[in-house]
């Protein structure tokens, strides 16, 4: 499905805003509940705490490393955070959102940024996809309230349509080339001045976005997302090393041309 389609699609069809096939991002407050808030985030913490495999000391990272920790397919490896990530509503959230019937899950991943943290380069999603498709999204959540000062996500409104695809991974390259192009392209920079724990973004793989650094001083920003796509979704031929890595860990052994849709590729609603 195109974003036109989409964007005809959604129109009146979803009791969230329709901001995605415009912006290419959106908003929507309270999607989990306090419960499921509180839930997950001790399921999740505890298993960035068990399994992430950065320790060195921020000083001690590039840029990337400097962003966040992060820790990918939480939900093979954790039954807590495994109820979670299957939470129907979120996935609903999602297919609504994009105006289709059925969503899968892609992968999850914890991006925890920490006290001192820097900021996410610019960059785009789809850079690292091996997707054919223009509408795969990401939800962003966080676990804990986060101001703006904690790193919270921008995005530059519109990007997505232009499909703009660059081989630059994300870097202090990308966060260089990305803010010259946005800057040219004079789209406008968008995103929450606040979150609560529990409200989420919705962005599209194409939608060039980075986030600020962590200058609270004692407070992680502990974030979750969930990338869903269409059902149906097929894979693409993957264009550089990282698609062939997300090829390989994500897809269940499915291969270019064929869909999206192994045991690791649930139907989420
Ligand atoms: O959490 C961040 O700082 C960046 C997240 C991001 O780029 C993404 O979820 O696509």
């Amino acid at each position: 499905m195109t974003i036109e389609t989409l964007k005809a699609k959604t129109i009146a069809s979803t009791p969230h805003d329709h901001c995605l096939a415009e912006k290419g991002w959106t908003l929507v407050r309270g999607i989990a509940s306090s419960k499921e808030v509180e839930q997950g985030r001790k399921d999740i913490s505890a298993a960035v705490e068990r399994l992430a495999n950065e320790h060195r000391p921020l000083g001690d990272r590039d840029t990337y490393g400097k962003a966040f920790l992060q820790v990918t397919n939480l939900w093979r490896q954790d039954p807590g955070v495994k109820e979670f990530v299957f939470n129907g509503g979120f996935a609903q959230a999602a297919a609504d959102i994009l105006g289709v019937a059925r969503v899968r899950i892609y992968h999850d991943q914890a991006l925890f940024k920490e006290p001192g943290g820097g900021p996410t380069p610019w960059h785009q999603d789809m850079y690292y996809w091996p997707l054919a498709t223009e509408m795969a999204v990401t939800m962003w959540m966080p676990l804990v309230d986060v101001t703006a000062d904690m790193g919270l996500m921008r995005f530059a409104e519109g990007s997505h349509k232009d499909q703009h695809r660059t081989d630059l991974e994300i870097s202090d390259e990308s966060n260089a080339y990305y803010s010259r192009f946005v800057n040219e392209k004079g789209y406008r920079i968008s995103g929450p001045d606040n979150l609560k724990a529990g409200d989420a973004t919705f962005h599209l793989g194409w939608t060039i976005h980075s986030a600020g650094p962590n200058h609270n001083a004692d407070r992680i920003r502990e974030v979750m997302t969930i990338i869903y796509i269409p059902d149906g979704t097929p894979i693409a031929k993957p264009a550089n090393p990282h698609q062939q890595a997300d090829l390989e860990a994500f897809l269940g052994g499915r291969q270019p041309d064929e869909l999206a849709d192994s045991e690791m590729n649930p139907i989420m609603n």
